[in-house]
């Protein structure tokens, strides 16, 4: 039996109650395709950051590294400053395991209503490529003069080569397996330096895949159609803060926050990758028991397969679409009422019976 050993650092907010409802999932498939997931769980969150001054160790990293994979739900909350919480410890894990991938998908699914009208599902199927390890987020700048009428604030936006091409790459390598299409989220026309190189880079890349349609947006406009014509897109490639962006978007238009899951990954496989929610910790409805737990159910489908377990991910995938197009049990964000462990009981329940 194969074992896979599994980081989970649950974080803040709802990121405490949606990760032992996708525990729960895997745990079923798991059990289903024969398969043993050890989790280790990692108590880093902003609460660590109020006990202790960090928001993990300072060998979190040391800590982290032998693992096959990092199962996230949340980070950030009220009381500590967002730069701080998310520079402690998300991003020096994408960073330091060379996740430089984000994936996220965008898919209306059968039994979810789309906030645009007359889309059914099956008509939004894309996925964004977001650049994860340099770009808008950067620790280049400075501020001045603090406390004082010349108070200010600099920031460097880094675009380097290796970056862009290897991002851009891996759009278009996914997109082989799709619908073969990369559309390129840029704003040249404002961002003078940046943005024309990205586009160059770009432009040289689509190149060497004849085969595969590109095309690209300021990214103004871009939001526009996803909003308007969201079936023109297959895969979308963005910067970092792009993609960020364009992926909350996506997850709106697909009906909620709360169906969107997405993984960071180290393509090369020399780091574990990680696997969470695209969603935050949304302080507004934690420990209330409501919030969706699908996106960080399906984050660890996303899991199993980059694992090589595509039967279980499969299964895990099948049993959400599944729920989500038959069952009454669905939380509030997609017009139900059931808890949050409802929704991951009915899910397990579904892969537990999968043939
Ligand atoms: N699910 C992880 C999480 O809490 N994400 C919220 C967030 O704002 N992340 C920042 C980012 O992805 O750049």
């Amino acid at each position: 039996m194969k074992n896979y050993q599994i980081a989970v650092i649950e974080g803040d907010g709802i990121g405490r109650e949606v990760v032992p409802e996708g525990i729960r999932v895997l745990e079923a498939a798991a059990r289903r395709f024969d398969l043993s997931l050890s989790w280790q769980h990692f108590d880093w969150s902003c609460q660590t950051y109020l006990n202790t001054g960090r928001m993990m160790p300072e060998n979190g990293l040391d800590q982290l590294r032998s693992f096959d994979a990092i199962y996230l739900g949340a980070v950030g909350y009220p009381g500590v400053a967002d730069h701080v919480s998310l520079w402690g410890l998300l991003i020096p894990i994408r960073r330091g395991f060379k996740q430089y991938v984000n994936r996220r998908p965008a898919r209306l699914l059968e039994g979810i209503t789309s906030p645009l009208s007359g889309r059914k599902a099956g008509d939004i199927d894309f996925i964004i490529v977001r650049e994860n390890s340099e770009g808008e987020y950067s620790e280049v700048g400075g501020r001045l003069n603090r406390d004082t009428e010349f108070d200010m604030a600099m920031q460097e936006t880094i675009f380097t080569r290796r970056a862009c091409d290897r991002i851009i790459t891996y759009a278009f390598e996914l997109a082989r397996t799709r619908k073969k299409h990369v559309t390129s989220a840029t704003k040249s026309n404002g961002i003078v330096y940046a943005m024309p190189f990205w586009d160059e880079r770009f432009a040289a890349i689509s190149k060497k895949y004849p085969d595969v349609k590109a095309d690209q947006y300021h990214i103004d406009i871009l939001t526009a159609h996803f909003v308007a014509h969201p079936d023109w897109f297959d895969v979308v490639v963005g910067s970092n803060l792009f993609g960020d962006i364009l992926s909350d978007l996506g997850a709106a238009v697909v009906g909620s926050m709360g169906l969107a899951p997405s993984a960071n990954l180290n393509p090369e496989r020399e780091c574990p990758s990680l696997f969470e929610p695209v969603h935050g910790s949304a302080p507004d409805i934690a420990g209330k028991g409501i919030a969706n737990p699908v996106a960080q159910i399906w984050s660890g489908a996303m899991m199993l397969e980059h694992l090589g377990e595509k039967q279980a991910a499969h299964a895990v995938e099948q049993a959400i679409f599944k729920v989500l197009a038959h069952s009454d049990v669905r939380t509030r964000d997609i017009g139900g009422h059931a808890s949050t462990r409802d929704m991951g009981e009915v899910i397990a329940a579904e892969v537990a019976a999968v043939r």
